[in-house]
Order: structure tokens, then C-alpha cells, then sequence
């Protein structure tokens, strides 16, 4: 559950609430060349849709059955979209929302046809089907009212109704057979990992005896004979509570929330970035750690929300997601938003449930309202550089509050300058020669002495950023 099935490539982006057509497009037309590993696709199985809430983003969070139909299209275009993007070498990985479906209270139809009853106490999915003795018996829940309240309590966190969303009953071999076959659908198509959404509501021990039961991935999508699906668990964990990511390793990375707290900090206060990865404060280990500068839940304040930077501060988030990419630390993921102004507000639409197509202009940014942080020069650079530099430690670390430098290890050598400009004369681990800075289109360039030094320049206010790779970084 550990390799990303994306050949040694290190860097997912999260297309959120796009298309099926649009992805596809993507991995063709950008993606591929960009050197992404995969893209995290929203929830791609049946769900609620609240017109009377103006079809928010979050009622993907609320499955009505595993049939591939959402907001952003059906079965066959979600294979085509898999498919594509496989022969272009790009990874599709599913955001899988398993730990409960609807809220209760609630029936009707959902758009690939299948009805739902939570209403007094059925629990009715005939799409799938599950009924009322397959959700998460009242009395093993300690709350007063059947809702997560008290996160000390691990009962409470996993047996209890997240925001009273009816709740799975994980220990059930029957309720783990129709998530095994939700999973080796989405395999035998050729998808190549999932998120888990609300892993820390569901036992460790519950996910284990599901994800034993998946088959390998396809050859004919393109994965070597038995090759392992890629797992990464939601697990929100800010020193807060009882859950602590460790217990999730033995199924996968575990999102490390504390990094984007860490990260923010570390932009305002260049210092801060010296301990940025911090064991002692129970961050997870590095080959455990999937990180991102923030995701789809913090950008808006959900989801604990917390002290992150986004793309509405784009001077700052470029220099975030640089340093999270030039850093050696977890696996990577950038997101890719769109404008909202209201927390709740779902992706531009044509109107209605009608989700908008992606405008890209005529310079490789995107229109429509769709902000495409993937696609920004910074981003797309330093991609690159994670992927010309892995399986190297980070050397020669410098640090003096107003700029930061580091090598990685003999093959690239990053610095960047919170005020826009530095001078200075450091140790670059690199051998001798001219290297030029990708973020500029080698408009600058270090010249490294025989010593391994160079002077370092930085003179760019809005992207002040160095970035060069022995034998380049494309
Ligand atoms: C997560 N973590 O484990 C995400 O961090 C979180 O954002 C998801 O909630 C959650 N899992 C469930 O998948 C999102 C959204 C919530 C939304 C739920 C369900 O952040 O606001 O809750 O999806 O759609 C909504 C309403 C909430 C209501 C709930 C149930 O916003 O007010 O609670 O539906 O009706 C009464
Ligand atoms: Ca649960």
C-alpha cells in the first residue's frame, strides 16, 4: 500500500470537483509532460444532491451507493477517464468515502437511480444493499446523542455518527464485502490507489481486513505484475485527541495535517522552517507521511480548518509549495482549487448541478473560475525538481531567518528569499559548473567553484526562488 504505482514519480495533484472529460484532457494535454505522478479525483460514487443547500461541494460526502455516478459523470466516462490517463503514464487515485453514507433523517433518489431512507430508524441503501442492521449499533456509540463529541474517546470517534452521517458497521464481514467490491471494481479498472476520507472514524483493524482482500492491479493498465493498490488515510491528527496517526501505518501513509500548520508558519517566519518536520510533536515518519501545503478541507475552514496558506495569498503559497516540493520529507500533493466565496459553494457550474467545463487560455492558465494552482510556473518547476532529486537527503542547510538554502544531495541545490532578494556565498553539494535556475527559464544562473560554493542571487519579488538540478531537472 505504499508505492504510488506512478514509476518513481513524486508528485499527486487533487483536480477537485473536476470533470471525468476534463481530467482526461488533462492528463493528456498537461499532465504527462508536467511529469505529475496522478491525480486525486472527488468521490466518484453515488451520492445526496442538495439543491436545496445550492448543491454544495460537501454532499459527495454522503454516498448513497458505490454505482460511478457523481456530479462529475458516469461509469463510462469515468473509465475512459482512467484509461486515458493510464496510457499517458498518469495515475488516477479515488477519494473513497466508506466510514458512513447519508445523514439520518433523509430520503429520496439520488442521480444513477438508487433511493435512500434514513428516516426514524431505517438505514436503507438498496443500491448497494445495505439496511439497518449494517451500520454501527447505538449502544456501542458513549455519546449522548449517537454523534462524534468527545475525540478522548476512541469509541466515540469511531462507533458514534460523524455529523450524525449514518455510520458503517466495519466489523461486519458483510459490510467489509461490499467495500472489497466497491475497491476491486475501481481496480480492475485500472485505478491505482484511494484516500481513505474519514479514516481516523474507522478502525485500524476494519480498513486492514478490507484492504486484505483486494486483488493486484492490471497488467494491462500498465502495472507490473503484482503491484499493490496505494492507500493514503484521512487522518486529522493536531496533538487534539485520543487518534494518533502511527496507528494507521501498517495500511498506508497517513495525511499529516500538522505540515500544513508547520509550513504556514514556516512562510511568515523563515526561522521556523530549521524544525519544520517535527518527531517530538508526533509528526508522522517520513515514509508514512503524505503532505500538502493545505487541501479542499482547510483551504475553506472545514475539517478543523486551522492557520493554512491557499492560492488567495499567491506570493506566499508559491513559496509553501516550493519549499514542501524541494524538501525531502512525506509524499506530495498539490491542490487545485476553484474561486468560492462561501464555505459551502460547489464547483462553477453552468447553472444548477451542472458542473462548468475547465477554460484553459491561450497562456496554460485556466478561466471559468477554476484556479489551476498545478499549472502555476512555480508549481510546474518545481515538480520537476522532486522528481530530479529523489532518493536524496538534504545537505548543506542554511538558514538565516530572512532566506533559506539547502542542497539535495549531489543532484539539485534550492534556495529562496522572503523578501525577494538575497546574496550570499554558500555550499551547494554540487560539482563544478554553471547551473541554471528553472524557476527563471534560466534568466539566472550560480556558477558552482571547484570547492562545491557558489554565490547564490535571488532578484525576483514575486517568485523568489532558485531551483537547478545537475544534468537539468526536465
Ligand atoms: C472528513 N474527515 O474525516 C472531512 O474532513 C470532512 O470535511 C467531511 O465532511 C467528512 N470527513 C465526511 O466525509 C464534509 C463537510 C461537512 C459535511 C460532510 C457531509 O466538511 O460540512 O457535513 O462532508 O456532507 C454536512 C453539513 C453539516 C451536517 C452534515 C450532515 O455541512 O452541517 O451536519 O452534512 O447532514 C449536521
Ligand atoms: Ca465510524
Amino acid at each position: 500500500f505504499y508505492d504510488p504505482n506512478c514509476n518513481g514519480k513524486q508528485v499527486m495533484v487533487h483536480l477537485f470537483e473536476w470533470k471525468w472529460t476534463d481530467i482526461a484532457a488533462e492528463c493528456e494535454r498537461y499532465l504527462a509532460g508536467a511529469g505529475y505522478c496522478g491525480v486525486q479525483v472527488s468521490p466518484p460514487m453515488e451520492h445526496v444532491i442538495l439543491a436545496e443547500n445550492n448543491y454544495p461541494w460537501w454532499q459527495r460526502y454522503q454516498p448513497v451507493s458505490y454505482k460511478l455516478y457523481s456530479r462529475s459523470g458516469n461509469e463510462d466516462e469515468f473509465i475512459d477517464m482512467v484509461h486515458r490517463c493510464n496510457s499517458v503514464g498518469v495515475r488516477i487515485y479515488v477519494d473513497a468515502v466508506v466510514n458512513h453514507m447519508t445523514p439520518t433523517g433523509v430520503s429520496g433518489v439520488a442521480d444513477g437511480g438508487s433511493t435512500y431512507n434514513t428516516n426514524g430508524h431505517a438505514r436503507d441503501f438498496p443500491g448497494v444493499p445495505y439496511s439497518a442492521e449494517h451500520f454501527t449499533p447505538r449502544h456501542k456509540c458513549p455519546s449522548g446523542d449517537g454523534t462524534v463529541d468527545d475525540y478522548s474517546n476512541p469509541s466515540n470517534v469511531r462507533n458514534c455518527y460523524l455529523y450524525g452521517l449514518t455510520d458503517l458497521n466495519g466489523k461486519l464481514d458483510y459490510v467489509r464485502e461490499k467495500v472489497v467490491g466497491y475497491f476491486n471494481q475501481l481496480i480492475q479498472i485500472g485505478v491505482a490507489g484511494i484516500r481513505i476520507d474519514a479514516a481516523k472514524y474507522m478502525w485500524p483493524e476494519d480498513i486492514s481486513a478490507t484492504l486484505s482482500r483486494l486483488t493486484d492491479l492490471p497488467t494491462d493498465q500498465g502495472f507490473p505484475a503484482g503491484s499493490k493498490f496505494y492507500v493514503f488515510q484521512e487522518v486529522i491528527d493536531q496533538n487534539d485527541g485520543a487518534i494518533k496517526v502511527d496507528e494507521y501505518y501498517n495500511t498506508g501513509y497517513v495525511t499529516e495535517f500538522r505540515y500544513c500548520s508547520k509550513i504556514a508558519w514556516g512562510i511568515k517566519d523563515y526561522g521556523q522552517l530549521s524544525n519544520l518536520i517535527d518527531y517530538g510533536w508526533g509528526m508522522a515518519r517520513s515514509d508514512r507521511a503524505f503532505i500538502f501545503t493545505d487541501n479542499h478541507d482547510n483551504q475553506r475552514g472545514h475539517g478543523g480548518g486551522g492557520n493554512v496558506i491557499t492560492h488567495e495569498s499567491p506570493r506566499d503559497y508559491k513559496q509553501a509549495v516550493a519549499y514542501t516540493l524541494a524538501q525531502d520529507y512525506g509524499f506530495t500533493r498539490i491542490m487545485s482549487s476553484y474561486y468560492f466565496t462561501n464555505t459551502d459553494q460547489g464547483p462553477p457550474s453552468n447553472g444548477g448541478y451542472s458542473t462548468a467545463d475547465v477554460i484553459i487560455n491561450g497562456d496554460g492558465s485556466c478561466g471559468g473560475g477554476w484556479v489551476c494552482e498545478h499549472r502555476w510556473n512555480v508549481m510546474k518547476k518545481m515538480v520537476e525538481f522532486r522528481n530530479a532529486v529523489v532518493g536524496t537527503s538534504m545537505e548543506n542547510y542554511w538558514n538565516n531567518g530572512n532566506a533559506v538554502a539547502f542542497s539535495r544531495g549531489n543532484k539539485g541545490f534550492f534556495a529562496m528569499a522572503k523578501q525577494g532578494s538575497m546574496s550570499e556565498s554558500l555550499q551547494t553539494g554540487l560539482p563544478a559548473g554553471s547551473y541554471c535556475n528553472i524557476i527563471d527559464d534560466c534568466a539566472s544562473s550560480i556558477q558552482v567553484g571547484a570547492d562545491g560554493t557558489a554565490q547564490i542571487s535571488i532578484n525576483n519579488y514575486e517568485e523568489p526562488i532558485l531551483a537547478v538540478c545537475a544534468g537539468g531537472c526536465g
